[in-house]
């Protein structure tokens, strides 16, 4: 393909930088960039020298040079290091624009080493996972994802399904011959139910999965003055929001990140949830209401101290997963408080009682830490839809339908089986999940 460049390190200043070539010709520029013949450069796999620009040193440079289709896009690639200052690096990206190779599109390296088969879509997804994990829990399942091990839960169910398939459509296509095993309807609609069931079990683990790479987003709600924004300096270990006593004091959504027990946790901390006739302040308000719907796990702050009121709050609450959290237990005696409740202290920083339910709350298995799993969210809805389809093929034979339109069906399956695994993937889907990687992979 057409040759590309881009820099795949971040455009800071730092001890060095990295570009990366991929395409057909690339060796041919690079060479002549360095005043060497094809022929000597590629005598080596690194070559050091002067990355020259009409005659003039841009850069002393280290090339890493991998020959189709050892690389990681399949192609022809050459890696050049310099020297880390953003300067070098765009006069080398000048250059070689000037030489005819354009920069790289966002993800174009990995999604050509998609189509030239060197990684599946979950793979290429996975380099993306990897560069965004924010733990090393997360970072770890993605590492199990990259080497393959995802794309293999699939392969047995899908291997199945083509079978059932073959039976169906060679009963269809050679009724005449008698010594072809016939197609048992009840034996096809066990068979789906029990695929169905595996795929119900992948998305389980996939969601489980989701949870440690993702993580999830943390509300802290609860009226004006319970010690929101004190947990969330507690939790974040510095003064990130204003504490005060007047009730009313944070009007904007305040953000921190953290993890507990390797799981990312994404707080907000908000406006205290009150009646009130203050303009700014209602506007916070309503940002707490969004925030509680779009929270994963919302912590609803009280004080321990106060008599609980049947408010508003619980009522918001509904529905979402929630952790009530009695604070300011540092001003309650031992005997008022009360069996089963989580009491924290936000001021003294005494909140690990909180950190151990928010993470019992998540009910994550071990596997989720260790094992390989569909995470994604194209790869979960897909899921869905196999297993949608397999129930309609268990019903169809139980209904006693015709074997092509169970046969429909499950082709139907197989086909969202091969988009997990970008096999049938449309150009479309691709260059949706590519444009979210960075520009250098
Ligand atoms: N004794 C004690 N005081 C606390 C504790 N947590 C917070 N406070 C005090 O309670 C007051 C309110 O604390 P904030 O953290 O600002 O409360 P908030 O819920 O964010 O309040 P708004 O932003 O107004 O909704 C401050 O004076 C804090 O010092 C606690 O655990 N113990
Ligand atoms: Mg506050």
């Amino acid at each position: 393909m057409d040759p590309i460049i881009a820099l795949a390190t971040p455009p800071l200043k730092s001890a060095l930088a990295l570009l990366r070539l991929s395409g057909e010709g690339v060796f041919d520029a690079v060479s002549k960039s360095l005043d060497m013949d094809l022929e000597t450069f590629l005598k080596r796999k690194i070559q050091v020298g002067y990355l020259k620009h009409k005659g003039q040193i841009i850069d002393q440079v280290v090339c890493f040079i991998y020959v189709a289709p050892n690389s990681f896009t399949g192609e022809d690639s050459v890696e050049i290091t310099c020297h880390g200052s953003m300067v070098i690096a765009k006069e080398i990206l000048s250059h070689f624009y000037s030489l005819g190779i354009r920069q790289a599109e966002r993800g174009e390296f990995s999604a050509r080493a998609f189509y030239n088969g060197k990684l599946d879509l979950i793979e290429a997804e996975a380099v993306n996972d990897l560069i965004n994990a924010s733990t090393i829990e997360s970072k770890n399942v993605a590492m199990l994802s990259l080497k393959g091990e995802t794309s293999s839960l699939l392969y047995p169910v899908l291997k199945q399904i083509d079978e059932m398939l073959a039976l169906i459509e060679v009963n269809i296509d050679y009724p005449e011959y008698t010594d072809i095993e016939e197609v048992n309807l009840s034996k096809i609609a066990k068979n789906c139910e029990s695929l169905r069931e595996d795929i119900l079990s992948l998305i389980k683990e996939g969601n489980e999965g989701k949870i440690v790479r993702e993580g999830i987003k943390v509300a802290i709600v609860g009226e004006p003055n319970v010690g929101k924004s004190s947990l969330l300096n507690a939790l974040v270990e510095e003064e990130k929001a204003i504490v005060s006593s007047i009730p009313g004091t944070t009007r904007d959504i305040v953000e921190g990140d953290i993890s507990v027990k390797g799981i990312p946790l994404h707080l907000l901390d908000t406006a205290g949830i009150r009646e009130s006739k203050d303009y700014v302040e209602n506007l916070g308000i309503e940002r707490s209401r969004d925030a509680i719907k779009n929270a994963d796990l919302v912590l609803l702050i009280l004080d321990s101290n106060e008599e609980e009121k049947g408010s508003d709050l619980i009522e918001l609450c509904e529905g979402k997963e929630c952790i009530r959290v009695y604070n300011k237990a540092d001003l309650l005696s031992e005997e008022k408080k009360k069996d089963g409740r989580i009491y924290i202290s936000a001021t003294n920083k005494d909140i690990g009682e909180l950190k151990e339910a928010i993470y019992q709350k998540l009910g994550l298995s071990d596997k989720a830490f260790h094992a390989p799993s569909f995470s994604n969210a194209r790869e979960l809805a897909l899921l869905e839809k196999i297993a949608d389809s397999l129930f309609e093929a268990k019903n169809m034979c139980e209904a006693n339908l015709t074997s092509d339109l169970i046969s429909s069906c499950l082709q139907e399956a197989r086909l969202y089986g091969n988009e997990i695994i970008g096999k049938e993937a449309s150009l479309d889907l691709s260059e949706e999940i590519f444009s979210r990687f960075c520009v250098g992979k």
